[in-house]
């Protein structure tokens, strides 16, 4: 199996472009577009490269108020799997992971996405029964997932501590082998140079600050810091800062946006073979192909749009790191970041039409939408393209809410929040 995927030299050479990071063709939006995407994150950029690859629109734009790729795609910890417990769900994050497998082929960018395996930890009897039910869930849904001992996931992931005398002791895992991991910011540059082939607009410092609306109250134009731009369809995919958007055009969701952390450490040579979440004591962790340990929390515990968290919860998730992997206690961090995400009362996203007629959203992926990428975009394309939702995504939509029909995987998010 291959653990590593490619140097980051092979990925500028297998991306066949000259720069490394790719200019867009257009740097000022027209006048007047078919849709408009606001949002140049992954799910932004998916949305408006289906919308002209599988449906034909291309005279079209993804409007992005700072630069593509700078939101929740640039900074995640990059965990790819879909070991979640419904129906809904299995059939949602196992498009996206079956979009995944040949993303870089597709897009002619090395996506980086590497199956490595994600194993999620369990360290008291609550975790085991719970992982346990996932694991049964997910074989009902053709989902990969496994039961490891201790032993076998100590064999697994050698670097794992499975002693008894620690705090939390490893009392088995759950191991999705076909999850791991692939390369953020080129998911967002992938896809944007896929869509600016096709003739999509890809604006940066363009921020969304109106909606227009029709005497009947339909969508007819965006207001933005680069002027006024007519068009009649509008997606909205700006995570983290979605209540705030749509509350321009008189839509309230049911969200709160927290900060979420992660932190690298210096490099050193491959010594991590996988993916290892434990929610119970708030950490994740993987090592990138530079050679950095990619290291995640929990959400910090109050809401704030600001892309930066407190400091001991970084302390608190690198205490629970060394004490799961004692190798790692001599290691130095590099940096750390936050950024923000935006959380519905049952952990699952909301991929729907609106209340407003011809306006569409796609948020509330919380702390894990980064996986769904592929698949969220390829049926939020549909949705915005057919004024109808794709079934994969119907469940998600905004009702259910208001009906009582939620998909709660808050356990399945496996990111304390
Ligand atoms: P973004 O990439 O945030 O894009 C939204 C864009 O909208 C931004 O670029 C923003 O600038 C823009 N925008 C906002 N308002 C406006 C406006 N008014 N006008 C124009 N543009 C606007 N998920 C996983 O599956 N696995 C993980 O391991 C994982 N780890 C994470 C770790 C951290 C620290 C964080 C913060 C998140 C993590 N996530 C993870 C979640 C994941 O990153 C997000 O769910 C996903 O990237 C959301 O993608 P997006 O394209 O919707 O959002
Ligand atoms: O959803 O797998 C996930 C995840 C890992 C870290 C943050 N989110």
């Amino acid at each position: 199996m291959q653990r590593y995927s490619a140097l980051s030299i092979f990925h500028r050479g297998l991306s066949g472009h000259e720069s490394w990071r790719p200019q867009w063709r257009r740097a000022a939006p027209k006048a007047a577009y078919d849709a408009v995407i606001v949002g140049g994150g992954g799910h932004g950029l998916g949305t408006a490269y289906y919308l002209a690859s599988v449906h034909g629109l291309t005279n079209i734009a993804v409007l992005e108020k700072g630069w593509v790729g700078g939101g929740n795609t640039g900074r995640n910890t990059t965990i790819i799997r879909s070991n979640y417990l419904f129906d809904e769900s299995a059939a949602l994050y196992n498009h996206a992971l079956k979009l995944w497998e040949d993303l870089s082929q597709v897009l002619n960018y090395n996506v980086m996405y590497s199956a490595r395996g994600v194993m999620m930890l369990a360290h008291n009897v609550h975790d085991v029964q719970v992982a346990k039910r996932h694991i049964h869930a997910n074989r009902c849904n053709g989902v990969d997932n496994e039961w490891l001992t201790p032993e076998q996931a100590k064999e697994f992931c050698p670097p794992l501590n499975i002693s008894d005398n620690i705090r939390y002791p490893v009392l088995g895992a759950a191991l999705q082998r076909r999850g791991g991991t692939a390369r953020h910011d080129a998911v967002a540059w992938g896809y944007a140079r896929a869509a600016d082939a096709l003739g999509v607009d890809i604006i940066e410092n363009c921020e969304v600050t109106g909606f227009r609306k029709d005497a009947h109250g339909a969508i007819e134009a965006v207001e933005t810091s680069r002027g006024l731009i007519t068009t009649r369809k509008v997606g909205v995919v700006a995570a983290g800062n979605t209540s705030a958007v749509m509350r321009l055009a008189d839509v309230r969701l049911p969200l709160e946006s927290f900060p979420l952390q992660a932190l690298v450490s210096e490099p050193v040579k491959p010594a991590f073979p996988c993916v290892v979440m434990s929610n119970t004591i708030h950490a994740y962790i993987s090592q990138s192909d530079k050679g950095e340990l990619v290291i995640g929390a929990g959400t910090d515990a109050y809401t704030s749009y600001t892309q930066r968290g407190g400091l001991h919860i970084n302390t608190h998730t690198l205490d629970a790191i060394c004490e799961l992997f004692p190798m790692f206690r001599r290691m130095q961090m590099l940096r750390n970041w936050g950024g923000i995400v935006d959380v519905t009362p049952d952990r699952s996203p909301i991929i729907a039409k609106t209340p407003v007629k011809g306006l569409y959203v796609n948020c509330g992926w919380g702390t894990g939408g980064f996986k769904a990428t592929p698949g969220s975009a390829h049926v939020f394309a549909h949705t915005i393209a057919n004024d109808e939702p794709h079934p994969i995504n119907a469940p998600f939509n905004i009702e259910r809410f208001r009906d009582g029909f939620l998909i709660d995987e808050a356990a399945a998010a496996a990111v304390a929040h």
